[in-house]
């Protein structure tokens, strides 16, 4: 497997393991993305252990506003991270 494809697989097996915890199994409470940031992006997010920060990213990951987060909007989360390293690794921002 090439590595783009080797991190797609991560991408949605990450969303799997925290999706199937409580709930609807394909989508993400609030609970569990608060441990999905803090377990698999805890150093690249710093203060994901902060409930204000937990809430507005839940906020702005759930655009349908259904109060969970389906793959869709996780992937948005995924961009939005990967834009952002870009951006520091290229020196853009
Ligand atoms: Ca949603």
């Amino acid at each position: 497997m090439s590595n783009l494809q080797t991190a797609m697989a991560i991408i949605i097996s990450t969303f799997d393991k925290y999706s199937g915890k409580e709930g609807d199994k394909y989508t993400l409470s609030k609970g569990e993305l608060k441990e999905l940031l803090q377990s698999e992006l805890g150093e690249l997010l710093g203060k994901a252990n902060d409930k204000a920060a937990v809430d507005h990213i839940f906020k702005d990951l759930d655009s349908n506003q259904d109060n969970s987060v389906d793959f869709d909007e996780y992937g948005k989360l995924i961009f939005c991270l990967t834009r952002m390293c870009h951006e520091y690794f290229t020196g853009k921002k």
